[in-house]
């Protein structure tokens, strides 16, 4: 929770293992000032409370859900199937495949309930938390001139020539 603000953000992970990569997404909310709570729900290990969390998601307030899996990785889509809320999901990188295998698993849903399926790794969670930044802002002008403001700003941070180390 930033602020003391109940949560528009939640992100999810299927294990602790996970949180190396979406604590990628959560610093970039936690810049954008955008309130989230972090939770460990497991599609397998912790079904009845992957239930809980994905029926009381829209009613608590929240606006989107991030949620990071590797593997089987169903988190994302029995999430998506349970609630209204737009999913937007980061395949974790795993031993077999570099996460091809997460990001497979992830992304064939079925036509009906979707899931918005970013990168695998870094990339993706750092993503996931700017569409969360994006879909927020069509409500908070505040935060789409953030928005704007931090794009801004990496585009003045790329630098015209590579750096040699010279
Ligand atoms: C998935 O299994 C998790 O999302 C994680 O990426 C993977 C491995 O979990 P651990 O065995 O490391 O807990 O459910």
């Amino acid at each position: 929770m930033a602020g003391g603000q109940p949560p528009k953000v939640g992100v999810i992970m299927g294990s602790q293992s996970d949180w190396p990569i979406l604590q990628h997404a959560a610093e970039l909310l936690e810049k954008f000032g955008v309130p989230h709570e972090r939770r460990i729900i497991s599609a397998h290990r912790t079904p009845e409370r992957l239930y809980e969390y994905a029926r009381t998601a829209r009613d608590r307030g929240l606006a989107v859900v991030i949620a990071g899996a590797g593997g089987a990785a169903h988190l994302p889509g029995m999430t998506a199937a349970m609630t209204t809320v737009p999913v937007f999901a980061v395949p974790i990188p795993t031993a077999f495949g570099d996460g091809v295998d997460s990001l497979l698993s992830i992304v064939q849903m079925p036509a009906g309930i979707p899931v918005g399926t970013l990168a695998v790794g870094k990339a993706g969670a750092i993503n996931a938390a700017l569409l969360a930044v994006a879909v927020l802002s069509g409500t908070d002008a505040e935060l789409e001139e953030k928005l704007r403001a931090w794009r801004k700003t990496q585009t003045e941070n790329v630098a015209h020539e590579p750096d040699d180390g010279a």
